[in-house]
Formats: C-alpha cells, structure tokens, sequence
C-alpha cells in the first residue's frame, strides 16, 4: 500500500491526502516531523514532507510531483480536465497559490502561528510580494463554480489548503486579510468545497492535531 509521510497540520500533505483520498486510492498515514523524526532526514532529499513511499518502496517527494504522478497512474477520478489548455490554467493557478500566495505568506507563520516574532522588514517584502500575488490571483481565478472553471479540479484542492491559512496569517500580522476583496466570492467556494467528503475528513484531521 503507498505511504504518505508528514503531519496533518501542512497544507502540502493535505493536498496529496486530499488528492489520494478524491481518487479513493487507498493509502496508510505514517507521522513524520522535519527536524523531529529522523525518516525524514533519512528519506526525503530536500528534509521536507509530504513524501510519499511507492508499493516497491522508492520514495517520491514535492507535492506537485506526487499529484502529476498520482492523476497518471489512477486517471479514472481526474483531477485534471480534457483539453490542453484547460490542463495547463489548472498547474498555473495552483502554481501561482503555491509560489506567489503561500510562499511568501509562509514566512509570516512563525508570529502569525507559533509565538515567534517576524521583522518589520519582512512584514513589508511578504505584503509587497503578496500584493502581486493577490493580482495574479485576481485575473486567473473564476469561481464558475470551481476555481478553474465548471469541474472540480488540483488547482481547488490547492485553494482549499492555502487560502484560508493566507487569509488567516495576514489579518493577524497586518490587521487586515489580503484576500477580503475577493471574501464574497472565496467564502461561498470554500462552504462547497469543505462540503466535499475528501477535504470535510482533511480538515477534521487537522483540527483534531491542532488540538492535540
Ligand atoms: N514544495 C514542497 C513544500 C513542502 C513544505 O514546505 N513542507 C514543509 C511543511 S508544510 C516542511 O517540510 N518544512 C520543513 C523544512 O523546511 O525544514 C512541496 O510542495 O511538497
């Protein structure tokens, strides 16, 4: 059976147990801590989780890397749709949350979540990096009723992971959420997809670590 390492609490092992769960692939849950637990400095090239261990044992890590390998080897529950173009809008919106919404909002996580303190400085690169974040963010995403258009795609199991936890780092460090100009469209979206069985059992994962 595969075994997907990491901890309940990180968006990206939520996006592949989201992935594996949507396309009912069945899969054990093995909990792995960077820094803490020493299979991930064992197994993991960059130290990083999720990663996830083949039937044959060969370990494959990066959450993208693990998505394009699961909608290839289980395509009966696609997560990608038909045409081309409409294939690559999915990997650009997902790219564009993960490399210019999460990424930069990541590195107010230390204050905004663990006690710790983040420079003023740094407070105003993540909002000047966010702002254009929020730009692309803006002109691709379509809310019709999915993020990318009518099917329920990679790129909504990716919103699904980082959005509310962007949201939720920048109302705490700048007063103020960087995706309340979209709160209209995004809050209805979000209901629907925590509505869905894959992500409703995620987020209960999560919310019982939290409170553990
Ligand atoms: N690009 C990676 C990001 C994974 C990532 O940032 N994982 C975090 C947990 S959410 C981690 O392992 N951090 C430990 C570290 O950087 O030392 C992916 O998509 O899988």
């Amino acid at each position: 059976m595969l075994k997907l390492y990491g901890f309940p609490l990180s968006n990206y092992y939520n996006r592949v147990k989201i992935v594996l769960l949507e396309k009912n692939v069945p899969f054990e849950e093995v909990l792995a801590v960077p820094g803490k637990d020493e299979v991930v400095k064992t197994l993991s090239p960059a130290r990083k989780i999720p990663f996830l261990e083949l039937e044959n044992g060969e370990i494959l890590c990066e959450s993208g890397a693990i998505f394009e390998y699961l909608e290839e080897c289980y395509p009966i529950t696609p997560l990608l749709p038909e045409p081309l173009v409409a294939r690559a809008r999915v990997r650009e919106l997902a790219t564009v949350m993960d490399l210019y919404l999460e990424l930069p909002a990541r590195r107010l996580y230390a204050e905004a979540f663990f006690g710790g303190k983040v420079s003023d400085e740094t407070k105003q690169e993540v909002e000047r990096e966010l702002r254009r974040g929020v730009q692309a963010f803006e002109r691709l995403a379509r809310f019709s009723p999915y993020i990318a258009g009518n099917t329920f795609t990679y790129a909504d199991i990716t919103a699904a992971v980082h959005l509310p936890v962007v949201s939720i780092a920048t109302a705490k460090i700048y007063g103020k959420d960087v995706l309340e100009p979209f709160a209209d469209r995004i809050k209805p979206y979000l209901k629907m997809l925590n509505e869905r069985p894959a992500i409703a059992r995620t987020n209960a994962d999560r919310k019982a670590a939290q409170a553990k």
